[in-house]
């Protein structure tokens, strides 16, 4: 099953959409692997955001994302890569379509409210910066079978 790493900032924490958004990706079908509520030193930050080294917003970005608790989350399912992605939506929330999660609670270029691994490569990096395999479970929901249908695509 492909896993994805998502990262409600500190702005989710703050205006309490923890709760909220988890639901939305329950809703859609995708599994709950892994998930804490931590901050994140400037060490592991600079690391996650390292491929965004030297551009302008990176200085701010750190500070963002260190500012305050974060709930990380690992979640399983088939396509969860490419299905999470389009449920955040646009990177800004002024530009997100209403009906994706930055379209809905968003409206800032700073405060974008989630991070979402963009490719499988990226997602196997980003997860073991934040979890040891032990962490993750890998189990079927009862309603996996209704969810996803094997081989349809
Ligand atoms: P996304 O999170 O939609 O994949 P990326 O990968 O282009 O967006 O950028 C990574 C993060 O860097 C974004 N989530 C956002 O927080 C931040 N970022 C990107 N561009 C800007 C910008 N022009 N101003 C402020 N923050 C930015």
């Amino acid at each position: 099953m492909e896993k994805t790493l998502i990262i409600l900032k500190p702005d989710c924490a703050q205006r309490r959409l923890i709760g909220r958004i988890v639901k939305r990706f329950e809703d859609k079908g995708l599994t709950i692997s892994g998930m804490k509520l931590m901050q994140i030193e400037k060490s592991l930050a600079e690391k996650h955001y390292a491929p965004h080294e030297g551009k302008p917003f990176y200085p701010g970005l750190i500070e963002y994302i260190t500012s305050g608790p974060v709930v990380v989350m690992v979640l399983a399912g088939e396509k969860a890569i490419e299905i999470s992605r389009k449920m955040m939506g646009q990177t800004f929330g002024y530009e997100a379509d209403p009906g994706t999660i930055r379209g809905d609670f968003g409206a800032s270029k700073t405060y974008n409210l989630i991070h979402g691994s963009d490719s499988p490569e990226s997602a196997e990096t980003e997860i073991a910066l934040y979890f040891a395999p032990g962490e993750l479970l890998n189990y079927e929901t009862a309603a996996h079978c209704w969810t996803f249908k094997p081989g349809e695509n």
